[in-house]
């Protein structure tokens, strides 16, 4: 197999003083945090679409990155040499998993047939390649919006052979994503949701995709896969409102249609913004209900209203989503998975690897300062104390539902106003600085 990025040596880890930027300075795959190693708290994954798939084109311009792995007219050789490229890169960096659309790892044919034979011929030499390497695929999908039979939708699309052919080909990623031993299945609805409300019928399209998981939930089971299936909320970009919109939106959709216990979400931070939460907004509201799976690392730029994809290099943010993953349990199926992109004048083969070194040092940091935060129970026992009334005798009746209306306004003429409490955010702010 030929060298794809000669010069690189495996990813090491030097310590903050290292100055080798092909080096971590703060992820020590084995250092011990909370009693599990980082490698086991991040489970981070590369994405396969930006990293090896992506050229830098936009829509001004077509790429700028020439990658030796494209070298031939033959479009699966292409894939397989991509395939080489990619497990060279994960082995490199040191990343346990990777998540790939079935489109970015096998090109499309004339025919859906020969698209999933296509198909079949990568999965087998990705198997293989998981097998030599141990890398794990932490989430497989399916592409229902590049081509343009999806211009208006997969599952919410106007014509029931759309419908057809993107339930022919989530039947066939699920099984890839099986046959690779997947830990989950996203479900990012790339097209689901409408450009103008005058040509959409709203209720029927969200019957439709609510129609189309059902369905991935009862294939999932006849070919007994056992990961968790996650939807990624993006509330715009292409469509101008996604259905999908945030994790609340999710939440009701799936309860709805009597899905919830078959999802979880993958929160993906520039998705977040995108729909006015911070990051961390969107990670709580999933550990507040049980919902968080996964999660696409990477930030927006604040100053565009679009989908940058950029990786992130925001300690404080990683810090407070670590905090927050980690106060729900951690991750079990799921993982950090860098859907990132090098910015389009970052044209060299090794800027792939500054890109996620930055990113994997900057979760390190976070995952080590949240667990500081844990440990010194600072934050824990300030919001404590901030709720310590509800631990006394008035509290506990309104919580174990023993009183209603009228006890409490015979509570409030009895007791007058309320004792005012400040909410100290400048305080708990500069507490967070504390730990950055
Ligand atoms: C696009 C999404 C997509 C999903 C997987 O904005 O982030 O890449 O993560 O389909
Ligand atoms: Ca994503
Ligand atoms: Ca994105």
């Amino acid at each position: 197999m030929s060298e794809y990025f000669p010069g690189v040596e495996k990813i090491k880890y030097e310590g903050a003083d290292s100055t080798n930027a092909l080096s971590f300075k703060h992820y020590d795959a084995d250092a011990k945090v909370l009693g599990k190693t980082m490698a086991q708290h991040l489970r981070f994954a590369v994405c396969y679409w930006h990293t090896f798939k992506g050229s830098g084109a936009d829509p001004f311009g077509a790429g700028t990155m020439i990658r030796n792995y494209n070298d031939s007219d033959d479009p699966m050789k292409v894939a397989e040499m991509t395939l080489e490229a990619a497990f060279e890169f994960f082995v490199k960096l040191g990343v346990g998993f990777w998540c790939f659309h079935d489109r970015d790892i096998a090109p499309e044919a004339d025919t859906l047939k020969e698209t999933n034979e296509r198909l079949d011929v990568i999965v087998a030499k990705a198997k293989k390649l998981q097998a030599e390497t141990g890398i794990k695929l932490l989430w497989g999908t399916t592409n229902a919006f590049s081509h343009r039979r999806f211009m208006s939708g997969a599952g919410t699309n106007p014509s029931p052979e759309v419908f057809a052919y993107a339930a022919s080909q989530i039947k066939k990623a699920m099984e890839a994503t099986h046959e690779l031993g997947g830990e989950g299945y996203v479900f990012w609805g790339g097209r689901e949701g409408y450009d103008t409300l005058l040509n959409t019928d709203m209720g029927k399209e969200l019957d439709r995709m609510a129609r189309l998981l059902q369905m991935a939930v009862d294939y999932k089971s006849k070919i007994g896969f056992g990961g968790q299936l996650y939807i990624e909320p993006k509330p715009k970009e292409p469509t101008k409102h996604q259905y999908d919109f945030d994790a609340g939106n999710c939440f009701g959709f799936l309860q709805k249609y009597g899905l919830l216990e078959h999802f979880k979400m993958n929160i993906e931070a520039n998705h977040a913004t995108l729909a006015g939460h911070d990051f961390q907004h969107e990670l709580a509201f999933c550990a507040a209900n049980d919902f968080l799976g996964s999660v696409d690392a990477n930030r927006g730029d604040m100053l565009l209203g679009w989908d940058t994809d950029q990786f992130p290099t925001n300690v404080a943010e990683a810090t407070l989503a670590m905090y927050t993953i980690l106060q729900s349990g951690g991750f079990t199926t799921g993982g950090l998975n860098f859907d990132a992109k090098l910015r389009r004048q970052s044209t060299d083969p090794t800027d792939l690897f500054y890109g996620h070194i930055g990113a994997m040092d900057t979760f390190a940091r976070g995952l080590k300062n949240a667990a500081k935060m844990i440990e010194d129970k600072t934050f824990e026992n300030a919001v404590k104390e901030r709720y310590a009334g509800w631990a006394g005798e008035l509290g506990k009746k309104i919580d174990s539902k023993k009183i209603g209306f009228e006890e409490l306004e015979a509570y409030t003429i009895e007791n007058g106003e309320p004792e005012i409490k400040s909410g100290r955010q400048e305080l708990f702010e500069n507490m967070l600085n504390d730990y950055i």
